[in-house]
């Protein structure tokens, strides 16, 4: 059964763009509650556990590095259907192939700066949350 919570991070491109309160109004107005938030900068070693499932893929260095390059915004996002009414919010992972009036037609620069993460599944939307609001070592 899926479960009504999911995880963003709006990415530093994003952050740096100006586009934190736009981003933030859109998820509110397509009916997602903010749970929690936090603005921070992750370190390597966050990025690498966060996206280590890409870890093999050509892009991973450049990804990590991308990701670490500057603060970003990360929320628990809930609403019924989350998980999927939110991939369905941002859009495509390459912001050419997104669909008009999606965050990442919007707002993202690039398929590596595409603006906002989503999680992929219920069982992501947990492990990601709670690795930004549980678990992660901050200093
Ligand atoms: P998405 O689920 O849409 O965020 O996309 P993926 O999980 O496939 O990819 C995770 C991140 O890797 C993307 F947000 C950006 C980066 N990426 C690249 O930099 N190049 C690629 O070809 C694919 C993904």
């Amino acid at each position: 059964m899926a479960t009504n919570k999911t995880f963003t991070m709006i990415k530093p491109d994003a952050v740096e763009n100006g586009h934190i309160g736009a981003i933030l109004e859109k998820i509110n107005s397509n009916g997602f509650t903010i749970k929690a938030m936090e603005m921070t900068q992750l370190s390597r070693r966050d990025a690498e556990e966060f996206y280590e499932i890409h870890k093999e893929r050509p892009f991973f260095g450049e990804l990590v590095e991308y990701m670490t390059s500057g603060p970003i915004v990360a929320a628990i996002l809930e609403k019924d259907n989350a998980v999927a009414d939110f991939r369905t919010l941002i859009g495509a992972t390459n912001p050419d192939e997104a669909a008009e009036g999606t965050i990442r037609k919007l707002y993202a620069t690039s398929i590596a700066a595409n603006a906002v993460h989503g999680s992929d599944s219920d069982e992501n939307a947990a492990i990601e949350g709670n690795f930004f609001f549980n678990q992660r070592n901050r200093y």
